[in-house]
């Protein structure tokens, strides 16, 4: 046996593994994040289960740890800045038990947002804090900070030894960890983080704090989460919307393609320009993913393995020529 083949049986198996329809609850717990970087995120997030932790400390310790990676420039305050040089970030976290939620947008200079998503939600009456309104709150909270102007100036310096490329297209400038845990007990919790659209006009606020477009989790049938240019997944309600596609019975992944069926039907412009892309999980420990191009990769984490995957591609054949349904 070539040593290809036994590299592709050994995954096909492991994939099998993962993906155990008979016995789904084997699956559980089961971590699935976005991107290759939210791997590390999962391991944390296992690791903190197992030490005892809550399934949103499971959300918030992963998700910190992607925050924290310096070399990441699309999530945590290495992030990508605003036009003002400025890294601003959004962030939420969803309980599934108790339907309870915390957001921050264009939150400043606070190292870890997803953890000030968790206090506001845990301490406050509110959902959402943004701008100023958020930042002092995390310093009221004594979370991690740093100066916004000397961070300013930093990236001001790195933006001008990198030199990015003044043709830089949109897409290719941002990215989001969204990171949704199934526990053993079959409850579920899920968070997100970004610095969002690298570039962004200041004070723009993308998908990933909006609950339902960028995270939506609901305890009875599943959880997803959303990554790509937030403009397309928020006017569609778009996490929200694969959870509901879950609950009529579909699988995590035909819930992601069915969103962006849906999604593909009401915008004029072609799938491979609306760049999103979707994750999910379900209750029966079932995950999925799906985007408007190749490539897409998300982790998915169980107790026997850890493995990087690629989501399935939406084909423009899915919609028919009136912008509806072929099947
Ligand atoms: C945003 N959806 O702010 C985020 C960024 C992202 O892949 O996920 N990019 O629009």
């Amino acid at each position: 046996m070539t040593s290809t083949r036994r590299h592709f049986l050994a995954w096909g198996l492991s994939l099998t593994s993962l993906r155990s329809q008979d016995n789904p609850m084997a699956n559980a717990p089961l971590i699935v994040s976005t991107w290759p970087f939210g791997k590390a995120g999962n391991d944390n997030a296992l690791t903190t289960l197992q030490k005892g932790g809550s399934l949103l400390d499971a959300v918030e310790q992963g998700i910190r740890l992607v925050e924290s990676d310096e070399k990441n420039r699309s999530v945590g305050i290495s992030g990508l800045p605003n036009a003002a040089g400025v890294v601003q970030q959004d962030a939420c976290i969803m309980n599934g038990p108790d339907h309870n939620a915390g957001s921050v947008a264009a939150i400043e200079g606070i190292l870890h947002p997803i953890s000030v998503a968790r206090r506001v939600m845990e301490k406050t009456p509110h959902v959402m804090l943004v701008g100023d309104g958020a930042r002092q709150f995390a310093l009221k909270e004594h979370l991690q900070s740093i100066e916004v102007d000397s961070h300013a100036k930093h990236e001001k310096w790195h933006r001008e030894q990198s030199r990015p490329s003044p043709n830089a297209r949109p897409e290719d400038n941002h990215d989001t960890v969204a990171l949704l845990v199934l526990g053993s007990d079959r409850n579920i919790a899920g968070g997100c983080s970004t610095s969002g659209w690298g570039g962004k006009i200041p004070g723009r606020v993308g998908d990933s704090p909006i609950i339902g477009s960028g995270l939506y989790v609901d305890n009875k049938v599943g959880a997803a989460g959303a990554t790509g240019l937030g403009e397309n997944v928020m006017r569609h309600c778009a996490s929200f919307l694969v959870v509901e596609f879950m609950r009529q019975g579909l699988h995590p992944e035909e819930a992601c393609l069915k969103t962006i069926e849906r999604i593909v039907a009401a915008d004029p412009r072609p799938p491979e320009e609306l760049h999103i892309n979707f994750i999910a999980l379900d209750k029966k420990g079932r995950f999925g993913a799906a985007g408007t191009g190749k490539g897409f990769e998300y982790s998915v984490t169980t107790l026997l393995s850890s493995k990087v995957i690629e989501g399935a591609a939406f084909t423009s054949k899915e919609v028919g020529p009136e912008g509806g349904n072929t099947k």
